[in-house]
C-alpha cells in the first residue's frame, strides 16, 4: 500500500477531489501553506493499492494546472546593509508537488 501526499493550489482543489472521488479513492484534504510564497495551498493524503498508483498519479497531473504568480523578495537597499526593499518576482508554481510513500500498516476500526 502506498500514502501519496500531493500539494496543489487551491483553484485545483475542488474539482481534483470530485475526480478521485468518482474514481473511487478515499482523499483527506488539509488546509496548508507553502513555506516560500507563505500563501495557501491544499494537501491531499490519498491511500491506495499498489496498483493504483499511476492512475492516481495521472488523475492529478490531469486535473492540476501551473500557473504565474507574483511573489515579493526582499533586496538591500543601495549604500546600506541593513535596509531591504521590496522587489517582486515571477514564480511559477505547481501543477503539483507529489510525495509517495510506501505505508508499514493500515489500520481503521
Ligand atoms: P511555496 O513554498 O509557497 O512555493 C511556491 C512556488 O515558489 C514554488 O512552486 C516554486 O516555483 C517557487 N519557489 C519555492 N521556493 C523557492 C525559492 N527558494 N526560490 C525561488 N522560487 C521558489 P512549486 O515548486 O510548484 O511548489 C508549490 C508548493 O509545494 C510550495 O509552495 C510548497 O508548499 C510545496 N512544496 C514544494 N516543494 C516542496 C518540498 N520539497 N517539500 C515540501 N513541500 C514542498
Amino acid at each position: 500500500m502506498k500514502l501519496v501526499i500531493a500539494i496543489v493550489q487551491d483553484e485545483d482543489s475542488s474539482r481534483l477531489i470530485t475526480t478521485m472521488m468518482d474514481e473511487g479513492f478515499g482523499v483527506t484534504k488539509l488546509a496548508t501553506t507553502g513555506g516560500f510564497l507563505k500563501a495557501g495551498n491544499t494537501t491531499l493524503l490519498i491511500g491506495l493499492e499498489d496498483d493504483r498508483l499511476e492512475q492516481c498519479v495521472g488523475l492529478i497531473e490531469k486535473v492540476c494546472k501551473s500557473r504565474r504568480q507574483i511573489a515579493s523578495t526582499n533586496i538591500p537597499m543601495s549604500g546600506t546593509s541593513t535596509m531591504y526593499a521590496p522587489y517582486p518576482i515571477e514564480v511559477t508554481v505547481g501543477g503539483a508537488t507529489i510525495f509517495v510513500l510506501s505505508v508499514d500498516q493500515f489500520v481503521k476500526f
